[in-house]
């Protein structure tokens, strides 16, 4: 054998931490003193140095119902066993007409009909596609064009990244998908500083979408898209008014309005989504995440009836939309969906934030003159601790919490300079005093 060969059936060194190369991760930083987790229950990870860490932030935003849950991980059990996979091109399975048909009854009255997907940005790419694709079949295929919004986080395809208004997520990348643009986003420090709730000013900021409608002709635009309340860019509220003068806005030019609820839906915010919350319908309805507490990858486009109808011409034997993925209503996921929605009904979750949101909003802003801190926000349960940065070394000093959180026990979330928490909804107050409690500790610390 010769050395080279030898080499290539060596067996794999275990625990390389250098194969695997960590999504939105400093490696190298990871890989000198890795944080691994392996366990989870209810509002809890176990550490593999057996330490438990109280989930600030439900995994990535997702696990809403917390971890573990029995009734979710039966589900997925038994469903695996029992019909592991199935084709859903030309072919389907029932879980997946009876997830679509709970999902829609909980949907805002409208949204009747839901295309999966396996993710957040396969939603986000799936909607902006019908969008395009809906005006070409209703005879407007002029209208190219996508609008976003400055900060505006819509995942990582290159549709999400062309509309999102993140810079990092954009410079490395390329020219993105022609024809997009972006209105400016809703942060106003100097007027919004630690708003509690939805910030006072700012709702002639929706006006915005005129100047792109006087610059592009509203008969070149087929949707603006944004997320209700921006999650990742640091959690950015809408001034009271802004959505629904979007919406107005949008019907006053034909445009369709996409809300992107991969964060605020399934009971972020104190209601099942944004939409009700504010009480502002999209056409298009963007969800992943929550949808199945985290548990299996699945994503789902939520779509008015009117949209879905204008597909259904031509002859009954032609497939009306060119678009899908092999894992589009995977059985497992459509098992842990039902499981999930059983579990937050059976709890009220999807309006429990409505009422721990309170104590969550004393804690947080319990924070106002701790050092560093600039600036305090929150709706239901999500919230941000904004910190100056350290001049010249910016995202550092807010780095730099998280990793002494995570030292303390607490699991939390950094983007820029801003911390941001969004723990699972069955967090107790005790839990939320004990989160914020530590975050304050941590915060005392700080260069
Ligand atoms: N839209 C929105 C509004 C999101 O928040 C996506 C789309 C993309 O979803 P996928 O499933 O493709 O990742 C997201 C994802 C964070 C954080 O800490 C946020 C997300 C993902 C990971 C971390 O802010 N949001």
């Amino acid at each position: 054998m010769s050395p080279s060969s030898a080499a290539a059936f060596a067996p794999a060194a275990t625990n390389n931490l250098d194969a695997f190369w960590m999504p939105f991760t400093a490696n190298r930083q990871f890989k000198d003193a890795p944080r691994l987790l392996v366990g989870a229950k209810d509002m809890h990870y176990t550490t593999s140095d057996g330490r438990q860490v109280l989930d600030g932030t439900a995994g990535l935003w997702c696990v809403n119902a917390g971890h573990a849950r029995p009734k979710i991980v039966e589900a997925v059990q038994r469903q695996v066993a029992e019909l592991d996979y199935a084709p859903a091109f030309q072919m389907g399975h029932p879980k997946a007409f009876e997830f679509a048909s709970r999902l829609t009854a909980l949907a805002p009255k409208g949204l009747d009909h839901v295309f999966f997907t396996n993710s957040g940005s396969e939603s986000v790419d799936t909607a902006l596609k019908i969008a395009l694709a809906y005006q070409k079949v209703r005879g407007e295929g002029g209208r190219f064009r996508l609008i976003g919004r400055e900060r505006g986080y819509h995942g990582v395809g290159f549709g999400g990244i062309s509309v999102g208004g993140i810079v990092t997520n954009r410079k490395a990348f390329g020219p993105g998908l022609p024809g997009t643009d972006h209105l400016r986003h809703t942060y106003d420090r100097e007027r919004n500083a630690y708003s509690r709730g939805i910030p006072e000013h700012g709702a002639e900021l929706a006006d915005d979408l005129e100047r792109l409608v006087a610059l592009h002709d509203a008969s070149t635009i087929a949707a603006v898209i944004v997320e209700p309340v921006a999650g990742s860019t640091g959690v950015v509220l809408p001034p009271k008014g802004y959505l629904e003068r979007l919406r107005a806005l949008c019907d006053k030019h034909g445009l369709l309005l996409i809300f992107d609820e991969v964060i605020t839906g399934f009971g972020r915010l104190g209601a099942p989504f944004a939409a009700d919350w504010f009480g502002v319908t999209p056409d298009i309805m963007v969800t992943a995440k929550g949808i199945t507490n985290g548990v299996v990858p699945m994503g789902a486009v939520f779509v008015s009836s009117a949209i879905y109808e204008a597909f259904m011409n031509g002859p009954e034997h032609v497939i009306e939309l060119f678009h899908g993925y092999t894992y589009s209503a995977h059985p497992l996921a459509c098992a842990a969906g039902l499981a999930t929605l059983d579990t937050y009904a059976e709890e009220g979750l999807l309006t429990r934030a409505s009422e721990t949101g309170a104590r969550f909003a004393d804690a947080l802003h319990s924070l106002k003159g701790l050092p560093h801190v600039i600036d305090i926000r929150n709706i239901g349960l999500v919230g941000a601790v904004e910190l100056e940065p350290i001049p010249g070394q910016p995202t550092k000093r807010a780095f730099s919490a998280f990793l002494k959180a995570y030292e303390k026990g607490i699991m939390i979330r950094t983007t820029g300079d801003i911390i941001a928490m969004s723990p699972p909804l069955i967090i107790s107050e005790a839990q939320i005093d004990e989160l914020v409690g530590t975050l304050a500790d941590v915060l005392r610390t700080l260069d």
